[in-house]
């Protein structure tokens, strides 16, 4: 680790200066280091034929768990996508869940296995299952905050989506709205420079989707999103403003895609060596490792430790949700279409 990161003595670590005791740093690296395990281990099922399709959050954790850190989990809103690994399991869903999708088990709490993988929502954190259609989910995610405002309830809603999204008519339309009505709503874009092939310079002629927050007349920040606290900061200061009546917030966090865009695609083919080798430097878990051993709240042992933990956990999660049961083929058109008498 860099020696920026070495506070002068007397000086407060970044941590403190956030006001977060070691647990509550090292809970949220755990949450990382599963993901990140999880996501891995799906790419291993896909590879021997047992999981139908991977979407990956790997190398976008810390924004993740930072966003999660800031919301109620079953108070406010949470409208993903499917890079979200990282923030569904900040918000409560266990690894167990997880793989139950991956599976397509009766037991998936998203869809009851109708749904594809990484397609996530879970009613009891409220987190609102996700949409295929890149930008809808803001538009379903502006209306549930204007719900909430209607009502005069206290909860917040977070959205987020990648930055190619971000050329959609659903989201200029969804923040516009938000940003007229000043609703309770963050809208987190992990930009990671690619929309499936797609760079970034092809997408916008801005640096960051955040600088369009002024034209829609709300606040905007751009931020490092491989640095967990300064997300969490900005984060913070977004949900301060929605909560208190200030109105939305668009993030813009600067995220690096490890892997090709899904397990039907391969970077290789559109990013140079050079251009990969530079991105796969850029890993949100490894920055805070380093932090954490600087700083002294953790050590090469509890990392070993934590790691082999992370590991049983996944391990547990793919054999139980392997050995859960198949939905019911009786149940093929429920949701589907309209139950005769209904
Ligand atoms: C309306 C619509 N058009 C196209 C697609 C196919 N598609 C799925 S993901 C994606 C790229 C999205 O890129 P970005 O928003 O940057 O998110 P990332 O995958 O990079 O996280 C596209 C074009 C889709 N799902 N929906
Ligand atoms: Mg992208």
């Amino acid at each position: 680790m860099s020696e920026e990161v070495k506070a002068p003595a007397g000086t407060r670590m970044a941590h403190e200066e956030l006001g977060l005791d070691p647990d509550a740093v090292l809970t949220m690296y755990r949450r990382m280091v599963l993901a990140r395990a999880l996501d891995r281990r799906m790419w291993v099922l896909n590879r021997q034929g047992r999981a139908p399709f991977v979407i990956s959050g790997q190398g976008h954790e810390a924004a993740q768990v930072a966003a999660a850190a800031v919301l109620r989990p079953g108070v406010d809103w949470a409208v993903p996508y499917y890079r979200d690994l990282a923030l569904c399991l900040a918000l409560g869903m266990t690894a167990r869940e997880f793989m139950l999708s991956v599976f397509a088990r009766a037991e998936d709490p998203t869809s009851g296995g109708r749904q594809m993988p990484s397609h996530f929502g879970l009613a009891r954190a409220r987190i609102v299952t996700t949409s295929s259609p890149v930008a809808t989910q803001v538009v379903h995610a502006a209306g549930i905050a204007y719900a909430a405002k209607v009502r005069g309830l206290d909860e917040v809603v977070l959205t987020t989506i990648g930055e190619g999204g971000t050329s959609k008519g659903d989201w200029h339309e969804a923040m516009n709205f938000a940003a007229v009505h000043r609703l309770p709503l963050i809208c987190l874009v992990e930009d990671n420079d690619y929309a499936i092939s797609v760079p970034h310079r092809l997408q916008m002629g801005v640096d960051s989707a955040a600088e369009r927050a002024s034209g829609y007349g709300m606040a905007g920040t751009t931020v490092d999103g491989g640095d967990l606290l300064a997300v969490l900061k900005v984060m913070r200061t977004a949900v301060e403003r929605a909560r208190s009546g200030g109105g939305p917030t668009l993030v813009c966090a600067k995220v690096a895609r490890f892997t090709s865009h899904s397990s039907d695609d391969d970077q290789r083919r559109y990013r140079s060596q050079e251009e990969l080798e530079t991105m796969l430097r850029r890993d949100p878990i490894e920055r805070l490792r380093g932090y954490l051993l600087e700083a002294g709240l953790l050590t090469e042992e509890a990392d070993d430790r934590l790691l082999q933990e992370c590991t049983a956990e996944v391990d547990e999660a793919v054999q139980s949700a392997q050995e859960a049961p198949a939905p019911d083929p009786a149940d093929l058109e429920r949701h589907v279409y309209a139950a005769e008498g209904a």
